[in-house]
């Protein structure tokens, strides 16, 4: 039977297409409905989980509906895609941002309200979907939030890990990780029983000679995976476009290879293959900006590769189309190297499966790819194992093999006097083992390559991929600096000042074109506008100060300075900097005379981040920051004037509280390690100061918001190797103030020392390769530059109104545009057009 239904039946289908409410009498039917039938639960036993629930179903509904008719036009249109592969997607909560994109918040407040709930309370119940690490996820759903706001035809592929980012308790001071079951109530996905691709590992290749008498490869044995799809479907902001993101789930598989192995009868073994083959999806590495070369992180890669691949070709071969036009339907963007392996699997399947030449094969590929890097700390940056590649993927290592063969032969040919230049740039690394460099791979199976900020693109081309540069030529290589949705990251984390804004604009358009922001400059000066901007931020500090209170038990003074540093923990991010900073502080408080301590700006010093469970330094540094905290906030001396506070669990959800309530946040890596940071955007968007180095966006923050209106400070990113090198020969002398916080530390004023030597040791014996002490007095004597600012608030408020009226260039959408035009060469498509 044909699966769509012929047209003289269509008519009782269109008759009970299923409505979409929009009236707040619909709204409740639908959420009624939902909690008594799809729930069995009633108004005699609905909680706010409950409400939550049936809410999110009312919206997921309207959410399908819109995504079924995407889909649909999408399809029939048949204009080129963008398919997004990212190991890591950090959404977040959904329900909030839902009601927001489709623009019935304020029907769901009155439907609940009259339901017996209310709103802020309702969407609190959900769980963040934390499937992310840090920023790299957390780009990866901004981006697929301004896809769909401007209706480009896009998919998301990534892995429905059963297990996202660990949950972070502090006990004692210390990081404990607890497992995060985030799947358990979660309403936004949608299990896709039907859609399956069969994934291979191991085995071996099998020459033969194919009809025509020319050479082929064939992959056999081995054992088999299943991928399951399931689906969550991501709305656009004022638009009827509703794009997908596909996640693949892992499953033994019943094929024929399961079938030779399994044991007649043998259930427990049976059980374990099971168990194995779900294991590829169980959990999402916790490390970022560090890969350490394990097996199941290589399958969990060729797993979610191979399973989107197929899908995407699938969907290519139903359009009946040339292979020669898949790259003018087809755009595959990798973030970072994660996907790299995908390259090497569409060679494949061209030559193995198709039939293709190898070089036609290599012009379609070359072509659809683009690669955007993310970072140049080398730990980040991806090799693997030959010997455990050629186990786990014979088949793609020989391709890869190949395309260095081909690829080395055309540098040999450019450049026949370069002996060097050949080893330097080859895919494969000449070390015991050998490793495959992914970056090299990507780069090289690329059309575009792209870093996230200027200073870092700029990096890319004359550090880690000079050579490339000169084999390629300049027009490979590009920049397009981050941005941010103001989606979330304004209208819904801060509605107050979303609504301030549209009041003076006349309008909610500055949300689909941020650059209408800049006409708020206009009011600067304008008094009541100016009184309503800090009233707001005051709320905002009393909403994160009610939040600590509730986590930490501790009272935090609202007028005070509010200094946050939220972001993963890593010693190239510099938290330790931040902690010394504020020991320094309590130090010069506690040496104060009574009058003195009149003239202090009281602070709060808020941190939050997690350390990737292995990353000894970063634990040791939350520990610091804790035992602080014990000892600063606990001092009758120091009073309101200090406190330190460490905010457990960082997350999209926490970030939506904390972002809104800075006065001040701190981006303060070494000069030259950030790739770009995307927080220090939120935090300007919302009306923070910021302290920073000249790192990645922080220099095009400067030069958009103007450089009166942030605290630069430290060493710039060209004097970074000098400095290094000279730690290394001998030439260092700790900053003396740092060495007055060091002898606090060393005399047990934050609990035993012994605890803390690995970290004073990096610096003052170890080369301090993050150059804190460097650093250090430009850094305190910036602090003391924020303290005189701050006391000044009317000039603090011009400086806060000022910058969030230039931030309209970190907006996610031009970051979208910029990669459709010079990257992917798609266009967008309006949904609303008749189908048939
Ligand atoms: C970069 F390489 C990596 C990584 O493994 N994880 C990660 O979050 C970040 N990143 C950079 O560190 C940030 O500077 C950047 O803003 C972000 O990616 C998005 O590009």
């Amino acid at each position: 039977v044909e699966a769509s239904i012929p047209e003289p039946l269509r008519e009782a289908w269109r008759k009970h297409s299923a409505a979409e409410f929009n009236t707040k009498e619909e709204f409740e039917k639908d959420l009624v409905r939902h909690i008594e039938t799809t729930l069995a639960r009633s108004m005699y036993n609905c909680d706010e989980l409950a409400a939550y629930s049936g809410t999110a179903l009312a919206f997921r509904d309207r959410l399908i509906i819109e995504w079924n008719k995407t889909q649909q036009r999408q399809t029939f249109k048949d204009q080129k895609r963008i398919y997004y592969l990212s190991l890591e997607f950090l959404m977040g909560r959904t329900l909030d941002n839902a009601m927001l994109n489709v623009g019935l918040k304020e029907t769901a407040r009155d439907g609940l309200s009259d339901l017996g709930f209310r709103i802020e309370d309702v969407i609190n119940q959900e769980h963040d979907a934390a499937l992310g690490n840090g920023g790299l996820g957390r780009l990866a759903a901004c981006f697929l939030d301004s896809m769909a706001t401007l209706n480009y035809p896009a998919w998301g592929y990534g892995l429905r890990y059963r297990y996202g980012i660990f949950k972070q308790e502090i006990v004692n001071g210390y990081q404990v990780e607890v497992p995060d079951y985030w799947l358990d109530n979660n309403p936004w996905e949608f299990p896709r029983h039907e859609i399956t691709v069969d994934i291979q590992f191991y085995g071996n290749v099998k020459k033969y000679q194919d009809e025509s008498g020319k050479i082929a490869h064939s992959w056999e044995d081995g054992e088999i995976v299943r991928a399951i799809a399931y689906d969550v479907p991501i709305p656009g902001y004022g638009t009827k476009t509703t794009n997908n993101l596909r996640l693949w789930s892992s499953k033994a598989s019943s094929g024929e290879f399961d079938f030779q192995k399994f044991n007649a009868g043998d259930y427990e073994s049976a059980v374990a293959d099971q168990q194995r083959a779900e294991t590829i999806s169980a959990v999402l590495y916790p490390n970022d900006n560090l890969e350490r070369g394990k097996e199941l992180r290589l399958k969990q890669q060729y797993f979610w590769c191979a399973a989107s691949l197929f899908d995407i070709i699938r969907r290519f071969k139903k359009t009946k189309r040339a292979w020669g036009e898949f790259p003018d339907q087809v755009a595959i963007q990798l973030n970072d190297t994660h996907p790299a392996l995908a390259i090497v699997e569409l060679q494949r399947i061209l030559i193995d499966k198709e039939g293709l030449e190898w070089d036609e094969a290599w012009q379609i590929v070359t072509k659809t790819f683009g690669y955007t890097n993310h970072t140049v700390l080398p730990e980040a940056l991806e090799k693997w194992s030959v010997p455990l590649m050629q186990n786990l993927l014979p088949r793609h290592l020989q391709i890869i093999y190949e395309i260095n063969l081909f690829f080395l032969q055309s540098v040999e040919k450019r450049f026949p006097n370069d002996r060097e230049i050949l080893s330097r740039v080859s895919i494969i690394e000449e070390s015991h083992p050998k490793m495959v460099r992914m970056a090299y791979l990507a780069i090289i199976g690329s059309h575009k390559v792209n870093g996230v900020a200027e200073l870092h693109s700029d990096l890319l081309k004359t550090t880690l991929f000079k050579d490339f540069v000169k084999i390629y030529g300049p027009d490979r290589f590009t920049n397009v600096t981050n941005g941010i949705t103001p989606r979330r990251w304004l209208h819904q984390a801060n509605p107050r000042l979303s609504a301030l804004i549209a009041e003076k604009l006349g309008s909610y358009d500055f949300l689909k074109d941020l650059t209408l922001l800049d006409k708020i400059e206009a009011f600067v000066d304008d008094k009541a506008f100016r009184e309503e901007w800090a009233v707001i931020k005051r709320e905002n500090k009393l909403r994160l100060a009610e939040h600590i209170k509730a986590t930490t038990g501790y009272d935090v003074n609202p007028n005070a300075l509010f200094d946050v540093q939220v972001k993963r923990i890593h010693e190239y991010k510099r938290q330790q900097l931040n902690i010394f900073g504020v020991i320094h502080r309590y130090l010069s408080i506690k040496a104060m005379s009574a009058e003195e301590k009149k003239k202090v700006v009281p602070r709060v010093s808020i941190f939050g981040g997690k350390a990737a469970p292995g990353y000894w330094m970063a634990k040791t540094i939350i520990h610091l920051i804790n035992k602080v905290a014990d000892v600063v906030n606990k001092d009758p001396e120091i009073g309101d004037l200090l406190k330190v506070i460490f905010i457990a669990d960082y997350n999209v959800s926490k970030a939506e509280i904390i972002c809104p309530a800075s006065d001040l946040s701190e981006h303060i890596s070494t000069a030259g390690t950030e790739g770009s940071g995307t927080s220090n955007m939120k935090f300007v968007l919302n009306g923070g100061l910021i302290i920073g180095t000249c790192d990645g966006a922080n220099i095009e923050i400067t030069r958009e918001i103007g450089e009166q209106n942030i605290f630069l400070f430290g060493n710039l990113a060209e004097d970074v190797e000098d400095l290094r090198h000279k730690h290394f020969y001998g030439d260092f002398k700790l900053d003396p103030q740092l060495e007055r916080v060091f002898d606090a530390i060393k005399d047990n004023m934050f609990g035993d020392k012994a605890d803390f030597t690995a970290l004073t040791s990096s610096i003052e014996e170890h080369g301090d390769y993050y150059l804190v002490s460097d650093d250090f007095n430009s850094y305190i004597t910036t602090h003391e530059m924020v303290d005189e600012a701050f006391q000044n608030q009317e000039e603090w408020l011009a400086k806060s109104i000022t910058s969030v009226a230039r931030m309209g260039f970190f907006s996610m959408d031009r970051v979208t545009n910029e990669y459709a035009d010079s990257i992917w060469n798609v266009e967008p498509l309006d949904v609303t057009e008749e189908t048939d």
